[in-house]
């Protein structure tokens, strides 16, 4: 097993000494990129990008090529587990992923089954151990998978979604299917992540983006639970490290303390909140991650320079900070203001 280059990010997750504080960017090889969009054209379709493990490890490694990244992070989807679960996930042009199949009562859900990741989802985990090759030790990769929530939410509305009136609606409607969905996708992201680990990912995070459209009392029952619980089924040591948890609520920061109690090793934070704020009520516990407003990379290299400064300055003091953005990048956005944002965090971030 190569030794690893750079462990910045690693370090800072289980908040040790960094030199500098590290960086990667949620979506960080996706459509901005121009290299990203030829590869794209090369596969076919985004599905064939994400099966082809050469191609996937190829846009994966992008943005290392052209940023100095302190992470990797597996080019996939959160939208693979409700595919390998029979649902039919397709990219109709410029609109965003649909299943062909939607649940939309409890016997489609009493018939979807868990799938055995080194089966239905076996490129997934043909793509991790090729990128580990080819990344050669340089940083370490960051596996994914989308909380049971946020997968319910495409299951249910068939792709995206303005009101998610049609999975609110069934978990007001029908709790119990809606609890079973909620852990047979528990189960699978279960198995996906482990999995994923056995392949070569270093450190994993779970997507819950739509997690901050429920109720307090809705999201414990209906998505941090699930949550905690894939948590504690998780293999937490790989190649003698341990292997940092990331949890991303977007929209979360009113239940920091909550999820920072799920055994979690960092809080991914959108732009909504102060991180010193966060850090005041979370910071002994975990790490955290971001979380800058992806639209200021719209800005002027002096106003991203200013903007990574100021959220540097406000964490403070100490180890257990990751600099994110703190949501995905936008696919408008100049490839060039992200290497100035990239060069800025590990400028301001020396101790
Ligand atoms: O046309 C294209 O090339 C497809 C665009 C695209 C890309 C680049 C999609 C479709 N998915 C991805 C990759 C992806 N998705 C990664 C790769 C690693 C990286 O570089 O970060 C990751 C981590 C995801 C995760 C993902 N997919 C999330 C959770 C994170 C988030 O942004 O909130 C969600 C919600 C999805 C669903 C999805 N897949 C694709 C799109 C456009 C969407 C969002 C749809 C929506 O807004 O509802």
């Amino acid at each position: 097993m190569v030794e690893l280059k750079n462990d910045r990010f690693l370090r800072a997750m289980l908040k040790q000494p960094v030199d500098t504080t590290p960086v990667w960017i949620m979506r960080q090889a996706g459509r901005y990129l121009p290299e990203y969009r030829a590869t794209r054209a090369k596969a076919g379709s985004f599905m064939d990008l994400c099966m082809n493990a050469d191609l996937a490890s190829e846009v994966t490694l992008q943005p290392l090529e052209r940023y100095d990244l302190d992470a990797a992070i597996l080019f996939s989807d959160i939208l693979t587990i409700p595919d390998a679960m029979g649902l039919g996930l397709y990219f109709a042009e410029g609109e965003g992923p649909r299943f062909k199949k939607v649940i939309t009562k409890r016997k489609d859900v009493e018939a979807l089954g868990v799938p055995d990741p080194e089966q239905e989802l076996s490129y997934v985990m043909n793509a991790v151990r090729t990128i580990r090759r080819d990344l050669k030790g340089r940083v370490p990769l960051i596996g994914f998978s989308g909380s049971p929530w946020t997968l319910a939410t495409y299951m249910v509305e068939g792709g995206s979604s303005k009101d998610f009136g049609r999975v609110k609606g069934m978990m007001y409607d029908d709790p119990a299917a809606m609890h079973l969905l909620l852990e047979k996708l528990a189960d699978s992201v279960t198995l996906y992540l482990n999995a994923q680990i056995a392949a070569g990912a270093q450190a994993v995070m779970i997507f819950d983006t739509w997690g901050g459209l429920l109720t307090p009392k809705t999201y414990k029952e209906f998505s941090l639970d699930y949550m905690q619980r894939i948590i504690s089924g998780l293999q937490r040591e790989a190649e003698g490290r341990e292997i940092p948890v990331t949890l991303f609520t977007k929209g979360g920061g009113q239940w920091l303390e909550a999820m920072a109690d799920t055994g979690c090793t960092g809080l991914g934070l959108d732009w909504t909140i102060n991180i010193s704020d966060a850090k005041k009520r979370v910071g002994d516990k975990v790490a955290l991650q971001g979380n800058m407003d992806p639209c200021v990379l719209y800005g002027s290299a002096d106003t991203i320079r200013q903007q990574v400064s100021d959220i540097i300055a406000d964490f403070g003091e100490g180890s257990g900070h990751v600099f994110n953005l703190g949501h995905g990048i936008h696919q408008h956005i100049d490839p060039d203001n992200v290497k100035v944002l990239v060069d800025a965090v590990h400028e301001f971030g020396q101790q």
